[in-house]
């Protein structure tokens, strides 16, 4: 397979002014007619006519209304154009129903949709698939089915068809179309400035009850952009789609996003509370995209991070204001740890700007979106809210319409505050986590910290330059008090001093408050020190790290040689639990450890071979030593966070929830699962029933509980995915395979849908100790299945087989197992160009 550079970029030879499509929709023979109108691109290198296609077959082709006979390959079609603006036009047939790959136009449930970002919109018609051709779209759907959806605004419709016109030019990974027999949920807003828009939430029959959440989720942040960004939106309607079958969360497609029902469809009964947030925040982020992404797109794929880094990080904003900044800070830094950290330490590391992939699919990842978005974060932070406000103004008014680079965004920063930006634009290019190692002195008052960074080499980038990092620190004395409120050191070099004078005596220093930059502090601290922060650091996130630091190093010592747990640490944790003045989320985040797979990597990081069963056991010893030490006032905290009332999913009662299910799951290890029975029966949402099934489920018992939770749901699709990724997630490491490959012989285990494989497959890699099981079945069924599924999926495959991207960090005989499925799946005949691709950076 063919590497594309982002060094190699060209523009494109033609652009587009205006494309007009008519689907004939039928299952396996649909026709696409295609006129668009062409013309040279004055700014072209080239003169070479060549359109995108993949799985098409050609009717015809006309150029100017003349017959032509095209150049057709299995990857795109050439001819001899004029050297002026002409039209183009084909037809073509595609077959939505035997589309397993959940890319183009497909089928799902009867119903067709549609996917093409990044390069799926060549499965559909001929057309230049890049995003620096922009086009106005026209498209007419022919079907019998009742509802029929594109981009932009209805113009006309009949029996049997129905035209939509979408006004904004785009490039065609924003296309979309959408046929079934579909209800709705409507609603309506009216724009800031008095436009009325109509709100659509397109399900299945029977789901209409489901909507309700997501709809005030889209008017909370249609309102939250006008307030916030001072962006409005900009057309007569607004339709979300939900559909079972689909790669991703949603799709950011204009005027008709397109979700997966998992990111959208909730009700007390069904959804839990992290699955209301997940709505919330998926709905938001695609409702942004529609100025960061659509009104300004990409150049080309290497500048994913242009949309997504951005969006996500004005999701996260939106998620800080609706629910608490601290909360949602804390937990971004867990998913950033636990996944990114995880990507940029291994065999797939690359630079938030790749500069290189085989197929663009394979860098939807958490390092271009989570780590682009802290990147977000230390720009705003560096040049202050007011700065960054002006910046995002310009940004929007010079790049309206435009396919930008990261290099016009950062420009936008540079002129709109004088600061030179060379430096700061390494974190595009440069790959891997930053370690900041911590130094302090003390004397004569002065007190001395010294901090030096190091970037650890990555796959194909030996040489690591020192970045530009802001570092929010503030100093405590030992009363508690702050006697330096929070400021931003910038450390710029290798090794940087900075010092504070007139001290009586010496500080506390809190580093790296609000994580403020996504690196790794190094600091030799004592467990009285961290104790010390926990109980009194004013920074929520230090507050809350502190606990976890501690957590850190008393679970390696258990892991290491069986010690029993630091009395600072459980004394400081009974403080924190009992504390009323501190939010029950926040609670809950601080009672929480580190995944067994961070404590692999602390190890690695110790140069130390981790064992997961060793992790295993001294995480379920560590639980049981907290419930133990937390026994006395563990049931009257767990009435405390009771909530009367109806069911709502707002921050306060989902906080309690979820304290209250902390304290659970560790009453369960004392009360032999009494109290979680009992929440289980009583339970009337979702967030209750199943964590009182994860905690039986956790203690070996709940066999009674998992059947009824069959029977009472077996209709339910998205419920069931969990009813399959519970039993994997608590099974005991040697039953975790067996518990897997027994679910894929349960009738209503689908491979052809995501969610279901992911609920199966993402819950055994999520079971570390499980899937690293010595035996090597864990590893054998991953890779069995990944075959089977590459056939049918490449991008869901490629996806999954991360799974084994810490193999190298593991004993020789894991090493030489591990290896063993990645050769097996390489091997595979007709492997697909998405898995090919991760395999080899797995072995590289
Ligand atoms: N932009 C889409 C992701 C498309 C996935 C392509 N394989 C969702 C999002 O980030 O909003
Ligand atoms: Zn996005």
């Amino acid at each position: 397979p063919q590497t594309i550079y982002l060094k190699d970029y060209t523009p494109p030879a033609y652009l587009v002014d205006s494309v007009h499509l008519t689907f004939r929709l039928a299952p396996t023979a649909t026709r696409v007619l295609s006129r668009i109108a062409f013309r040279p691109n004055p700014d072209a290198t080239s003169s070479d006519f060549l359109l995108h296609g993949e799985d098409l077959t050609l009717i015809s082709a006309k150029i100017d209304g003349a017959p032509l006979t095209p150049d057709v390959t299995p990857t795109g079609l050439r001819c001899t154009v004029p050297n002026a603006p002409f039209i183009f036009e084909a037809e073509v047939e595609i077959s939505p129903e035997t589309n397993t790959a959940l890319e183009g136009l497909y089928m799902s449930n009867g119903m067709y949709c549609t996917q093409c970002e990044a390069e799926g919109f060549r499965k559909i018609t001929y057309y230049p698939d890049r995003p620096d051709v922009m086009g106005v779209f026209t498209t007419r759907i022919e079907s019998d089915l009742p509802v029929l959806l594109s981009n932009g605004n209805p113009t006309d419709q009949g029996d049997g068809w129905a035209e939509w016109h979408d006004p904004w030019p785009k490039p065609a990974y924003l296309f979309a179309l959408v046929a079934g027999d579909l209800v709705n949920h409507p609603d309506r807003f009216t724009t800031r400035s008095g436009k009325h828009v109509a709100l659509n939430i397109w399900v299945r029959p029977g789901d209409e009850g489901k909507c309700a959440f997501g709809m005030e989720a889209l008017k909370k942040s249609m309102t939250w952009d006008e307030d916030v960004y001072g962006r409005e939106y900009d057309l007569d309607i607004f339709n979300i789609v939900a559909v079972d079958d689909f790669n991703m969360g949603a799709m950011e497609n204009k005027g008709l996003n397109i979700f997966n029902s998992s990111a959208v469809l909730a009700s007390p009964e069904t959804a839990t509370d992290a699955n209301f947030e997940r709505i919330e925040a998926i709905i938001a982020h695609e409702y942004f995209h529609n100025w960061t992404g659509n009104r300004i797109t990409c150049r080309d794929w290497f500048q994913l991070c242009l949309k997504e880094g951005l969006t996500v990080f004005r999701d996260q904003q939106f998620t800080g204001d609706m629910r608490g900044d601290a909360v949602k800070r804390i937990s971004d830094a867990v998913v950033l740890r636990a996944h990114q950290f995880r990507e940029d330490n291994g065999p797939l590391a690359h630079p938030v700007r790749p500069d290189s992939f085989v197929e663009i699919n394979n860098f939807y990842t958490v390092t271009v979106y989570e780590k682009g978005a802290e990147i977000i974060g230390m720009l705003k932070r560096l040049v202050g809210d007011d700065a960054y406000a002006k910046a995002l103004d310009l940004y929007f008014a010079r790049h309206d319409g435009d396919a930008a680079t990261i290099e016009d965004w950062l420009k936008v920063f540079e002129d709109a505050t004088g600061r030179d930006l060379t430096q700061f634009a390494k974190w595009y290019s440069q790959a891997g986590t930053p370690r900041v190692k911590v130094h302090e002195d003390f004397a004569d008052g002065t007190y001395t910290l010294t901090l030096s960074q190091h970037t650890p080499s990555t796959p194909g980038q030996d040489h690591k330059e020192p970045l530009v990092i802001p570092v929010a620190f503030g100093l405590l004395n030992d009363n508690g008090d702050e006697i330096l409120p929070t400021q931003v050191l910038e450390l710029t070099k290798a090794e940087q001093s900075f010092t504070f004078d007139n001290l009586s005596s010496r500080p506390i220093a809190s580093i790296l408050r609000d994580f403020s930059a996504p690196v790794i502090l190094q600091r030799a601290q004592t467990n009285v020190e961290r104790a010390f922060l926990l109980a009194h650091d004013t920074d929520p996130f230090n507050k809350w790290d502190a606990g976890r630091m501690l957590a850190q190093d008393v679970l390696l010592r258990m892991v290491r040689d069986d010690a029993t747990p630091d009395s600072a640490y459980l004394d400081g944790l009974a403080v924190v639990a009992r504390d009323d003045n501190l939010a029950p989320a926040f609670r809950a985040l601080v009672l929480s450890l580190p995944t067994e797979d961070d404590t692999a990597q602390a190890l690695v990081d110790c140069d130390e071979i981790p064992d997961p069963a060793a992790i295993y056991t001294a995480h379920e010893a560590l639980k049981l030593h907290i419930a133990q030490h937390l026994q006395d006032p563990l049931p009257r905290l767990y009435a405390e966070m009771t909530v009367s009332g109806l069911y709502s999913p707002e921050a306060e009662a989902a906080g309690k929830r979820s304290l209250g299910n902390a304290l659970l799951m560790l009453m369960s290890r004392l009360d032999g699962g009494k109290q979680a029975a009992q929440q289980y029966t009583g339970a009337d949402n979702m967030t209750q029933q199943l964590a009182a099934l994860n905690a039986l489920l956790k203690i070996g018992k709940g066999q009674a509980e998992l059947q009824a939770f069959a029977d009472q749901w077996q209709h339910d699709r998205l419920v069931m995915d969990k009813w399959f990724g519970l039993q994997v997630a608590c099974a005991a490491p040697d039953a975790a395979a067996t518990t897997a490959e027994k679910l894929t012989r349960h009738p209503d285990f689908e491979m052809k849908n995501p969610n279901r494989f992911r609920a199966v497959f993402g819950a055994l890699k999520s079971n570390a100790a499980g899937f690293h099981d010595p035996s090597g079945v864990g590893y054998d069924l991953m890779a069995d299945w990944l075959i089977k599924l590459d056939a049918l999926n490449p991008q869901t495959t490629a996806r999954m087989v991360s799974a084994f991207d810490t193999w190298k960090r593991y004993d020789t005989d894991r090493q030489s197992k591990m290896r063993a499925a990645l050769q097996r799946i390489a091997a595979t005949p007709n492997l697909s160009r998405d898995t090919t691709e991760m395999v080899t950076r797995l072995l590289g």
